[in-house]
Protein backbone atom coordinates (compact mmCIF):
# COMPACT_ATOMS: atom_id res chain seq x y z
CA UNK A 1 0.00 0.00 0.00
CA UNK A 2 1.26 3.23 -0.85
CA UNK A 3 1.18 5.09 2.62
CA UNK A 4 2.99 1.98 3.53
CA UNK A 5 5.47 2.99 1.14
CA UNK A 6 5.49 6.10 2.14
CA UNK A 7 5.81 5.41 5.65
CA UNK A 8 9.27 3.18 4.85
CA UNK A 9 11.09 6.00 2.58
CA UNK A 10 9.80 8.35 5.64
CA UNK A 11 11.24 6.21 7.99
CA UNK A 12 14.70 6.03 6.04
CA UNK A 13 14.23 9.61 5.58
CA UNK A 14 14.53 9.78 9.31
CA UNK A 15 16.98 7.57 9.41
CA UNK A 16 19.42 9.48 7.16
CA UNK A 17 19.06 12.44 8.83
CA UNK A 18 19.43 10.76 12.33
CA UNK A 19 22.81 9.49 10.75
CA UNK A 20 24.04 12.98 9.63
CA UNK A 21 23.17 14.59 12.80
CA UNK A 22 24.45 12.41 15.06
CA UNK A 23 27.45 9.49 14.44
CA UNK A 24 25.63 7.43 17.20
CA UNK A 25 22.58 5.08 15.49
CA UNK A 26 19.60 5.85 15.87
CA UNK A 27 19.46 2.96 18.88
CA UNK A 28 22.22 3.94 21.19
CA UNK A 29 20.69 5.99 23.87
CA UNK A 30 21.66 9.93 24.04
CA UNK A 31 23.77 11.25 27.12
CA UNK A 32 20.57 11.86 29.78
CA UNK A 33 18.53 9.47 28.63
CA UNK A 34 15.86 7.39 30.64
CA UNK A 35 16.85 4.26 29.85
CA UNK A 36 14.43 1.29 31.25
CA UNK A 37 14.80 -2.37 30.66
CA UNK A 38 11.95 -4.29 28.81
CA UNK A 39 11.63 -7.81 29.19
CA UNK A 40 9.76 -10.44 26.77
CA UNK A 41 6.41 -11.25 26.87
CA UNK A 42 3.73 -13.73 24.59
CA UNK A 43 0.80 -11.93 23.21
CA UNK A 44 -1.56 -14.95 23.65
CA UNK A 45 -4.65 -12.79 22.98
CA UNK A 46 -3.28 -10.78 20.30
CA UNK A 47 -6.19 -11.59 18.08
CA UNK A 48 -8.29 -8.99 20.17
CA UNK A 49 -5.47 -6.09 19.52
CA UNK A 50 -5.69 -3.40 16.25
CA UNK A 51 -2.40 -2.66 15.35
CA UNK A 52 -1.62 -1.08 11.66
CA UNK A 53 0.45 -3.85 10.66
CA UNK A 54 0.19 -6.97 12.09
CA UNK A 55 1.79 -8.98 9.23
CA UNK A 56 0.32 -12.18 8.35
CA UNK A 57 2.88 -14.37 6.52
CA UNK A 58 2.47 -17.21 4.33
CA UNK A 59 4.30 -20.21 5.83
CA UNK A 60 5.46 -22.02 2.92
CA UNK A 61 9.40 -23.74 3.85
CA UNK A 62 10.84 -21.52 5.90
CA UNK A 63 10.08 -18.89 8.57
CA UNK A 64 11.86 -15.29 7.87
CA UNK A 65 13.25 -14.83 11.38
CA UNK A 66 17.21 -14.47 12.60
CA UNK A 67 18.97 -17.69 12.73
CA UNK A 68 22.69 -17.21 13.67
CA UNK A 69 24.50 -15.50 10.68
CA UNK A 70 21.32 -16.41 8.47
CA UNK A 71 18.04 -15.94 8.32
CA UNK A 72 15.35 -18.88 7.88
CA UNK A 73 14.15 -21.34 10.29
CA UNK A 74 13.37 -24.07 8.80
CA UNK A 75 9.59 -25.93 8.29
CA UNK A 76 7.96 -28.42 6.38
CA UNK A 77 4.72 -27.59 5.00
CA UNK A 78 2.22 -30.13 4.40
CA UNK A 79 -1.84 -30.10 3.42
CA UNK A 80 -1.98 -32.10 6.77
CA UNK A 81 0.26 -30.38 9.22
CA UNK A 82 2.91 -28.41 9.64
CA UNK A 83 6.81 -29.26 11.16
CA UNK A 84 8.90 -26.79 12.87
CA UNK A 85 12.48 -26.88 13.67
CA UNK A 86 12.20 -25.30 16.89
CA UNK A 87 15.92 -25.91 18.41
CA UNK A 88 17.51 -24.65 15.47
CA UNK A 89 19.65 -28.00 14.66
CA UNK A 90 18.65 -27.74 11.33
CA UNK A 91 16.02 -30.84 11.62
CA UNK A 92 11.96 -30.22 11.87
CA UNK A 93 10.97 -31.53 15.66
CA UNK A 94 7.63 -30.20 16.53
CA UNK A 95 4.24 -30.80 14.32
CA UNK A 96 1.44 -28.76 14.29
CA UNK A 97 -1.67 -30.69 12.99
CA UNK A 98 -4.40 -27.85 13.36
CA UNK A 99 -4.28 -23.83 12.93
CA UNK A 100 -4.58 -21.84 15.46
CA UNK A 101 -1.38 -22.73 17.52
CA UNK A 102 0.98 -21.12 19.75
CA UNK A 103 4.44 -22.45 18.65
CA UNK A 104 7.65 -20.95 20.08
CA UNK A 105 10.81 -21.46 18.39
CA UNK A 106 14.68 -20.65 19.09
CA UNK A 107 16.07 -17.50 17.02
CA UNK A 108 19.33 -16.56 17.40
CA UNK A 109 21.49 -13.32 16.82
CA UNK A 110 24.62 -13.01 14.84
CA UNK A 111 27.01 -13.75 18.47
CA UNK A 112 24.55 -17.13 18.76
CA UNK A 113 22.48 -16.13 21.80
CA UNK A 114 19.74 -17.86 21.69
CA UNK A 115 15.83 -16.61 22.80
CA UNK A 116 12.38 -18.32 22.75
CA UNK A 117 10.62 -16.41 19.49
CA UNK A 118 6.19 -17.06 20.01
CA UNK A 119 4.66 -17.30 16.82
CA UNK A 120 1.33 -18.01 15.67
CA UNK A 121 0.62 -20.57 13.25
CA UNK A 122 -2.79 -21.47 11.40
CA UNK A 123 -4.30 -23.20 8.31
CA UNK A 124 -6.98 -21.00 6.74
CA UNK A 125 -9.51 -23.41 6.45
CA UNK A 126 -12.23 -21.67 4.48
CA UNK A 127 -10.49 -22.09 1.30
CA UNK A 128 -11.69 -25.07 -0.15
CA UNK A 129 -7.74 -26.78 -1.45
CA UNK A 130 -10.08 -29.20 -3.76
CA UNK A 131 -10.47 -26.39 -5.77
CA UNK A 132 -7.60 -24.22 -5.42
CA UNK A 133 -4.40 -25.24 -6.92
CA UNK A 134 -0.82 -24.87 -5.77
CA UNK A 135 -2.25 -23.00 -2.63
CA UNK A 136 -0.36 -23.74 0.60
CA UNK A 137 -3.71 -22.07 3.28
CA UNK A 138 -0.67 -21.87 6.44
CA UNK A 139 0.03 -18.16 7.91
CA UNK A 140 2.00 -17.36 10.40
CA UNK A 141 1.94 -13.97 12.60
CA UNK A 142 4.22 -12.91 15.76
CA UNK A 143 2.74 -13.15 19.06
CA UNK A 144 6.04 -11.55 20.32
CA UNK A 145 6.10 -8.42 22.49
CA UNK A 146 8.69 -6.32 24.61
CA UNK A 147 6.74 -4.47 27.54
CA UNK A 148 8.04 -2.29 30.40
CA UNK A 149 6.69 0.89 32.25
CA UNK A 150 7.74 4.18 30.53
CA UNK A 151 6.34 8.00 31.64
CA UNK A 152 4.88 5.17 34.24
CA UNK A 153 2.77 3.78 31.70
CA UNK A 154 2.56 -0.15 30.72
CA UNK A 155 3.97 -0.42 27.28
CA UNK A 156 4.07 -3.52 24.87
CA UNK A 157 5.86 -2.74 21.85
CA UNK A 158 4.90 -5.73 19.79
CA UNK A 159 7.53 -7.00 16.90
CA UNK A 160 4.74 -6.46 14.57
CA UNK A 161 6.37 -7.03 11.38
CA UNK A 162 7.43 -10.53 12.65
CA UNK A 163 11.77 -10.26 12.12
CA UNK A 164 12.96 -10.45 15.72
CA UNK A 165 13.37 -6.95 16.00
CA UNK A 166 11.38 -4.27 18.23
CA UNK A 167 12.72 -1.29 16.67
CA UNK A 168 11.44 -0.86 13.38
CA UNK A 169 10.07 2.49 13.09
CA UNK A 170 6.57 2.97 11.24
CA UNK A 171 6.78 -1.08 11.32
CA UNK A 172 6.34 -2.56 14.77
CA UNK A 173 3.86 -1.16 17.06
CA UNK A 174 3.41 0.37 20.16
CA UNK A 175 0.10 -0.25 22.80
CA UNK A 176 0.26 1.92 25.54
CA UNK A 177 -1.50 0.56 29.17
CA UNK A 178 -5.28 -1.38 28.86
CA UNK A 179 -5.98 -0.07 25.11
CA UNK A 180 -6.54 -3.00 22.59
CA UNK A 181 -5.07 -0.72 19.92
CA UNK A 182 -2.18 0.36 18.75
CA UNK A 183 -0.16 2.79 16.18
CA UNK A 184 3.18 2.29 14.74
CA UNK A 185 6.12 2.80 17.03
CA UNK A 186 7.27 6.12 16.15
CA UNK A 187 10.87 8.04 17.24
CA UNK A 188 8.61 10.94 18.84
CA UNK A 189 5.53 9.79 21.07
CA UNK A 190 3.17 10.95 23.81
CA UNK A 191 2.43 8.09 26.44
CA UNK A 192 0.64 10.24 28.63
CA UNK A 193 3.12 13.36 30.25
CA UNK A 194 4.08 14.74 27.08
CA UNK A 195 6.16 13.83 24.12
CA UNK A 196 9.24 12.02 24.37
CA UNK A 197 11.60 10.96 22.06
CA UNK A 198 12.32 7.41 21.66
CA UNK A 199 15.02 5.04 20.86
CA UNK A 200 14.57 0.87 21.61
CA UNK A 201 17.16 -1.37 20.96
CA UNK A 202 17.00 -4.29 18.12
CA UNK A 203 16.85 -6.97 20.30
CA UNK A 204 13.96 -5.37 22.57
CA UNK A 205 15.78 -5.36 25.62
CA UNK A 206 15.62 -1.62 26.69
CA UNK A 207 14.20 1.47 25.38
CA UNK A 208 15.59 4.99 25.89
CA UNK A 209 13.79 8.28 26.00
CA UNK A 210 14.09 12.09 26.74
CA UNK A 211 11.83 14.94 26.67
CA UNK A 212 10.88 16.26 23.31
CA UNK A 213 11.91 20.09 23.47
CA UNK A 214 10.41 21.88 20.32
CA UNK A 215 6.76 23.51 20.64
CA UNK A 216 4.29 21.31 20.72
CA UNK A 217 -0.28 21.45 20.10
CA UNK A 218 -2.77 18.76 20.20
CA UNK A 219 -5.23 16.50 18.30
CA UNK A 220 -8.78 16.18 19.17
CA UNK A 221 -9.88 13.35 16.65
CA UNK A 222 -12.74 12.46 18.66
CA UNK A 223 -15.06 15.06 20.11
CA UNK A 224 -15.64 16.27 16.17
CA UNK A 225 -15.75 12.92 14.85
CA UNK A 226 -19.69 13.26 13.39
CA UNK A 227 -22.61 11.45 12.60
CA UNK A 228 -21.69 7.85 12.91
CA UNK A 229 -22.92 4.87 14.76
CA UNK A 230 -19.71 3.75 15.19
CA UNK A 231 -15.79 5.08 16.84
CA UNK A 232 -12.59 4.93 15.28
CA UNK A 233 -10.37 2.21 17.08
CA UNK A 234 -6.83 3.32 15.77
CA UNK A 235 -5.86 7.02 13.86
CA UNK A 236 -3.21 8.16 12.62
CA UNK A 237 -2.07 11.42 11.33
CA UNK A 238 1.32 12.34 8.86
CA UNK A 239 3.73 15.17 8.78
CA UNK A 240 7.36 15.59 7.23
CA UNK A 241 8.92 12.44 8.48
CA UNK A 242 6.72 10.19 10.10
CA UNK A 243 3.25 9.30 11.89
CA UNK A 244 1.80 9.54 14.97
CA UNK A 245 -1.54 7.63 16.77
CA UNK A 246 -3.61 10.24 18.14
CA UNK A 247 -6.25 7.86 19.70
CA UNK A 248 -5.00 8.19 23.39
CA UNK A 249 -6.86 5.56 25.09
CA UNK A 250 -8.42 7.88 27.47
CA UNK A 251 -9.75 9.66 24.14
CA UNK A 252 -8.15 13.07 25.24
CA UNK A 253 -6.37 15.10 22.91
CA UNK A 254 -3.23 13.88 21.56
CA UNK A 255 0.19 16.07 21.93
CA UNK A 256 1.95 16.45 18.82
CA UNK A 257 4.98 19.16 17.24
CA UNK A 258 3.49 21.78 15.39
CA UNK A 259 3.06 21.70 12.20
CA UNK A 260 0.93 20.82 8.71
CA UNK A 261 -0.82 17.61 9.29
CA UNK A 262 -2.48 15.04 6.96
CA UNK A 263 -5.08 12.35 7.76
CA UNK A 264 -3.18 8.92 7.65
CA UNK A 265 -5.23 6.43 7.94
CA UNK A 266 -8.06 5.18 10.74
CA UNK A 267 -9.73 1.59 11.76
CA UNK A 268 -12.90 0.82 12.75
CA UNK A 269 -12.63 -2.16 13.19
CA UNK A 270 -11.44 -5.48 11.33
CA UNK A 271 -13.12 -4.88 8.42
CA UNK A 272 -13.12 -1.37 7.93
CA UNK A 273 -10.66 0.83 7.76
CA UNK A 274 -10.11 5.18 6.54
CA UNK A 275 -8.08 6.64 4.16
CA UNK A 276 -7.09 10.18 3.86
CA UNK A 277 -8.48 10.75 0.49
CA UNK A 278 -9.18 14.36 0.21
CA UNK A 279 -9.12 15.18 3.35
CA UNK A 280 -7.47 18.45 4.05
CA UNK A 281 -4.36 18.88 5.74
CA UNK A 282 -5.01 20.76 8.88
CA UNK A 283 -1.78 22.68 11.25
CA UNK A 284 -1.48 22.34 14.44
CA UNK A 285 -0.32 25.36 16.37
CA UNK A 286 1.59 25.61 19.94
CA UNK A 287 -0.12 25.34 23.04
CA UNK A 288 -3.55 25.02 21.19
CA UNK A 289 -5.57 22.03 20.29
CA UNK A 290 -6.64 21.42 16.88
CA UNK A 291 -10.54 19.46 16.62
CA UNK A 292 -10.27 16.95 13.59
CA UNK A 293 -13.86 17.63 11.55
CA UNK A 294 -14.43 13.96 10.15
CA UNK A 295 -16.91 11.14 9.84
CA UNK A 296 -20.86 11.56 8.36
CA UNK A 297 -22.68 12.41 7.00
CA UNK A 298 -21.51 9.87 4.98
CA UNK A 299 -21.87 9.76 0.80
CA UNK A 300 -20.33 7.04 -1.80
CA UNK A 301 -17.35 7.52 -3.26
CA UNK A 302 -17.25 5.83 -7.25
CA UNK A 303 -15.26 8.11 -9.86
CA UNK A 304 -12.33 9.82 -7.27
CA UNK A 305 -9.61 7.31 -6.50
CA UNK A 306 -9.39 7.44 -2.64
CA UNK A 307 -5.90 6.73 -2.73
CA UNK A 308 -2.85 5.87 -4.68
CA UNK A 309 -3.56 2.21 -4.48
CA UNK A 310 -7.38 2.69 -4.88
CA UNK A 311 -7.67 3.06 -8.37
CA UNK A 312 -10.70 4.68 -10.51
CA UNK A 313 -13.76 2.75 -9.60
CA UNK A 314 -15.18 1.78 -13.57
CA UNK A 315 -18.85 3.43 -13.87
CA UNK A 316 -20.21 4.18 -17.00
CA UNK A 317 -23.14 2.97 -19.47
CA UNK A 318 -22.23 1.03 -22.28
CA UNK A 319 -23.86 2.11 -25.48
CA UNK A 320 -23.89 -0.42 -27.77
CA UNK A 321 -25.45 -3.14 -25.48
CA UNK A 322 -27.47 -0.28 -23.30
CA UNK A 323 -26.22 -1.91 -20.23
CA UNK A 324 -25.71 0.19 -17.46
CA UNK A 325 -22.58 -0.54 -14.95
CA UNK A 326 -22.19 0.04 -11.56
CA UNK A 327 -19.20 -1.21 -9.26
CA UNK A 328 -19.37 -1.29 -6.02
CA UNK A 329 -18.52 1.79 -4.19
CA UNK A 330 -16.27 2.85 -1.50
CA UNK A 331 -18.19 5.45 1.66
CA UNK A 332 -16.58 8.66 1.76
CA UNK A 333 -17.14 11.10 4.95
CA UNK A 334 -18.29 14.75 4.55
CA UNK A 335 -14.82 15.74 4.64
CA UNK A 336 -13.01 13.41 1.98
CA UNK A 337 -11.56 10.80 4.27
CA UNK A 338 -12.49 7.47 2.59
CA UNK A 339 -13.85 4.48 4.33
CA UNK A 340 -12.72 0.83 2.69
CA UNK A 341 -12.49 -2.52 3.28
CA UNK A 342 -9.47 -3.76 5.05
CA UNK A 343 -7.25 -5.91 3.38
CA UNK A 344 -4.59 -5.69 6.15
CA UNK A 345 -6.45 -6.32 9.02
CA UNK A 346 -9.09 -8.78 8.28
CA UNK A 347 -7.56 -11.84 7.21
CA UNK A 348 -9.67 -14.74 6.24
CA UNK A 349 -12.30 -12.72 6.30
CA UNK A 350 -11.05 -10.06 3.74
CA UNK A 351 -12.35 -7.57 1.50
CA UNK A 352 -13.66 -7.71 -1.57
CA UNK A 353 -10.93 -8.07 -4.99
CA UNK A 354 -11.72 -8.58 -8.14
CA UNK A 355 -12.29 -11.87 -9.98
CA UNK A 356 -10.58 -10.73 -12.79
CA UNK A 357 -6.74 -11.34 -11.93
CA UNK A 358 -5.91 -8.66 -14.62
CA UNK A 359 -8.25 -5.69 -12.59
CA UNK A 360 -6.20 -4.16 -10.10
CA UNK A 361 -6.72 -4.97 -6.42
CA UNK A 362 -9.31 -2.69 -4.36
CA UNK A 363 -10.69 -2.83 -1.08
CA UNK A 364 -14.22 -3.15 -0.94
CA UNK A 365 -16.27 -4.01 1.79
CA UNK A 366 -16.85 -7.67 2.79
CA UNK A 367 -20.72 -8.42 2.47
CA UNK A 368 -21.30 -8.71 5.97
CA UNK A 369 -20.15 -5.21 6.47
CA UNK A 370 -22.03 -3.10 3.36
CA UNK A 371 -24.60 -4.18 0.93
CA UNK A 372 -25.50 -1.60 -1.38
CA UNK A 373 -29.49 -0.96 -2.96
CA UNK A 374 -28.89 0.67 -6.68
CA UNK A 375 -31.71 2.26 -8.04
CA UNK A 376 -32.64 4.40 -10.95
CA UNK A 377 -35.32 6.86 -10.00
CA UNK A 378 -37.17 8.54 -12.75
CA UNK A 379 -36.70 12.61 -12.31
CA UNK A 380 -40.09 13.40 -11.52
CA UNK A 381 -41.76 10.60 -9.71
CA UNK A 382 -38.73 9.85 -7.90
CA UNK A 383 -40.37 5.90 -8.97
CA UNK A 384 -37.64 3.30 -9.27
CA UNK A 385 -37.38 2.05 -12.71
CA UNK A 386 -34.61 -1.25 -12.30
CA UNK A 387 -35.91 -4.46 -10.99
CA UNK A 388 -32.34 -5.96 -9.27
CA UNK A 389 -31.68 -3.36 -6.75
CA UNK A 390 -29.65 -5.80 -4.32
CA UNK A 391 -25.67 -5.10 -5.13
CA UNK A 392 -22.79 -6.94 -3.12
CA UNK A 393 -20.29 -8.94 -3.38
CA UNK A 394 -20.20 -12.85 -3.39
CA UNK A 395 -18.41 -15.59 -1.91
CA UNK A 396 -19.08 -18.17 -4.34
CA UNK A 397 -17.47 -19.84 -7.04
CA UNK A 398 -13.90 -19.66 -6.26
CA UNK A 399 -11.72 -18.84 -9.06
CA UNK A 400 -9.25 -20.96 -9.98
CA UNK A 401 -6.98 -18.29 -10.96
CA UNK A 402 -7.60 -16.37 -8.04
CA UNK A 403 -8.23 -17.76 -4.60
CA UNK A 404 -10.19 -15.47 -2.63
CA UNK A 405 -12.96 -16.24 -0.69
CA UNK A 406 -14.87 -12.59 -1.89
CA UNK A 407 -15.22 -11.16 -5.19
CA UNK A 408 -16.71 -8.63 -7.11
CA UNK A 409 -18.82 -8.26 -10.43
CA UNK A 410 -19.99 -4.75 -11.45
CA UNK A 411 -23.56 -4.22 -11.12
CA UNK A 412 -25.38 -4.31 -13.79
CA UNK A 413 -29.07 -3.07 -15.79
CA UNK A 414 -30.17 -3.72 -18.73
CA UNK A 415 -32.05 -0.42 -19.83
CA UNK A 416 -32.98 -1.31 -22.98
CA UNK A 417 -35.37 1.00 -24.70
CA UNK A 418 -35.59 3.79 -21.73
CA UNK A 419 -33.04 7.13 -22.17
CA UNK A 420 -32.73 10.28 -21.23
CA UNK A 421 -31.87 11.51 -17.76
CA UNK A 422 -32.51 9.74 -14.66
CA UNK A 423 -31.14 10.11 -11.00
CA UNK A 424 -28.49 7.08 -9.85
CA UNK A 425 -29.53 6.58 -6.08
CA UNK A 426 -27.19 4.07 -3.80
CA UNK A 427 -28.08 3.64 -0.22
CA UNK A 428 -26.89 0.61 2.35
CA UNK A 429 -29.76 0.47 4.32
CA UNK A 430 -28.45 -2.65 5.59
CA UNK A 431 -25.11 -1.62 6.53
CA UNK A 432 -24.72 -0.87 11.02
CA UNK A 433 -22.10 1.64 10.34
CA UNK A 434 -23.34 3.24 7.03
CA UNK A 435 -27.16 3.08 6.82
CA UNK A 436 -27.19 6.68 6.45
CA UNK A 437 -24.88 7.23 3.42
CA UNK A 438 -26.72 8.39 0.63
CA UNK A 439 -25.66 9.10 -3.13
CA UNK A 440 -27.47 10.71 -5.59
CA UNK A 441 -25.96 11.75 -9.15
CA UNK A 442 -27.93 12.67 -12.80
CA UNK A 443 -26.60 10.12 -14.81
CA UNK A 444 -27.70 9.82 -18.86
CA UNK A 445 -29.27 6.75 -20.47
CA UNK A 446 -28.24 6.99 -23.59
CA1 LIG B 1 15.21 -29.30 15.57
CA1 LIG C 1 10.28 -5.72 14.00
Amino acid sequence: MKHASLALLAGLAFFVMVALSNPLSAEQPAAGDTIVKLTYVTMKDMADYFTPKHLRRPLVSSLDLPNGKSRGITCNVTEQFVEFDTDLDGKVDTRIAQGGKTVEVMISDEAGKKRKYPIMTWRDTEVDTNLVADVKPWYYSTLSAVTGTIEGKKIFIIDDNCNGTYNDFDADAIVIASAKCGWFLTPVMELGKGLIEITVAPDGSSASYHPFTGPTGSIDVLSKFGKASFKPQVCGVRTDYHTFGVLRPDGKPSLVPVGKYSLEGAVIDRTIEVLGGAFPTFDVVQDATTKVEWGGPFTMLFMQSPGPDYPRAFYSADPGKHTFFCEPPYLKGEHGEVYVGSKDWCMPGRALESIDPEAPTKYFFVAEKATFNIEILDVKTRKAVNGQKFYTGTKEGISLLCPTYYYWLPFTWEYKDLRGTYILRVTCPTSKAFKEAVYEEKIELK
